[in-house]
């Protein structure tokens, strides 16, 4: 074997109940707590890696979901990286390619096998993947309110908190009054965009247009994870730079949807695509088409978070990310927490994550325990 070739022992995976500070309401619903499936990769050598699973509880964002997830990685993923002999993290892909789908429990593995052979180098995933800022700037997401009043209110204690950059969620029926509300209130300079989470449809298109009057930084996946050719119609339409996330789900898929017109800015979600060397490719993809990038978030705990930090010290990251600071998730995060100086959070140096999970925290919130072994 050739110095950074392993053999996997055994395979956990964890399941957490993290509870959420506040609720966070999209287009496709309420969450208030993560449902959280960690996979964890022990070596023969003795090396530890920690993957996170972004799935959601439920299949709605995308048709991924944690105990499908679970199912498809302890059955069919797991087994087939834990029989090869000459494991590299650029490996898994091609070793689990035979089963269709599911990337974000793919991407959860190859990251977990990542951090294992990274910590074993002592190299940090930022390095490996070319990383090239040792901090990133950041944004907040804001979830759907009640009332508009609300809305308003939590843009400005974010604002305290010293985000600059903010994101609101809409859905039809929440989009132009309560968008217009917080512009007002936070005055013309403040960079704002929104995301539809695809909550439109084809009928909505000039309404959809008329958030061009609002002073965006973007518009994000209003429309279908298909529809490529109303992204593309809507962005002849406006001024405003259209943002595709949910469609994004591959290097190939960046560069279909980049030459069609479907958008001008891409929200890289490493798990959406299937891990974070193809979420690189897309980068690459991406920069090559002169088209700028920024990192999207799934809620990840510290150890997610800080893999979305190494991506986003990469050059084509030319917006801030939904990378927010741990205090915006977790009262008690899985790992040290992230705090946001200056509204950039420090990107980890350390080999792999370049985090220590807390025990006691892990302890707390463990719900389930399954091991696989070769
Ligand atoms: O991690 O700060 C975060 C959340 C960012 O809005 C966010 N993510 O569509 O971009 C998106 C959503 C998807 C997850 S909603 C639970
Ligand atoms: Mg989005």
């Amino acid at each position: 074997m050739s110095s950074n070739q392993m053999k996997l022992e055994r395979v956990e995976l964890l399941r957490l109940e993290m509870p959420l500070v506040s609720p966070f309401r999209t287009s496709f619903g309420v969450q208030t707590a993560r449902d959280v499936l960690l996979v964890v990769a022990h070596t023969t050598d003795g090396a530890v890696g920690y993957g996170e699973c972004v799935a959601l509880a439920e299949p709605v964002y995308s048709e991924e979901y944690v105990d499908g997830a679970a199912h498809v990685l302890e059955h069919y993923l797991v087994p087939a990286v834990l029989a090869c002999e000459d494991l590299t993290a650029a490996r898994v892909a091609e070793l689990t390619e035979g089963f269709v789908g599911h990337r974000m429990a793919k991407a959860a593995l190859e990251l977990a096998v990542l951090d294992a052979e990274l910590r074993q180098a002592g190299m940090s995933l930022a390095a490996y993947l070319g990383g090239t800022r040792e901090r990133v700037p950041v944004g907040v997401s804001v979830g759907i309110t009640d009332t508009i009043g609300q809305l308003v209110e939590t843009v400005q204690r974010y604002r305290e908190q010293g985000y600059g950059r903010i994101k609101l969620k809409i859905e039809p029926g929440f989009d132009l009054e309560p968008v217009r509300a917080v512009r007002e209130a936070v005055g013309p300079d403040v960079p704002l965009q929104v995301d539809g989470n695809t909550a439109y449809r084809a009928a909505d298109l000039a309404h959809v247009a008329k958030l061009d009057d609002l002073g965006l930084l973007l518009i994000e996946q209003p429309f279908e994870h298909d529809a490529i050719a109303l992204h593309a119609e809507l962005a002849r339409r406006c001024r405003t730079p259209i943002c595709l996330d949910e469609s994004i789900t591959s290097a190939a898929a960046t560069a279909r949807a980049i030459l069609a017109g479907a958008c001008s800015i891409v929200n890289l979600k490493a798990a959406r695509m299937g891990g974070y060397l193809e979420a690189r490719r897309a980068h690459d993809v991406a920069q090559a088409l002169d088209t700028p990038v920024w990192c999207g978030g799934m809620l990840e705990t510290g150890l997610g978070r800080a893999a979305n930090l190494a991506l986003a010290a990469l050059p084509g990251f030319a917006l801030p990310g939904d990378i927010s600071a741990s205090a915006r998730y977790y009262a008690e995060d899985l790992t040290e927490p992230f705090i946001m100086v200056d509204g950039q959070i420090e990107v980890p140096r350390g080999p792999g994550l370049g985090l220590t999970v807390r025990e006691d925290v892990l302890g707390s919130v463990l719900t389930e325990r399954r091991e696989i072994r070769a």
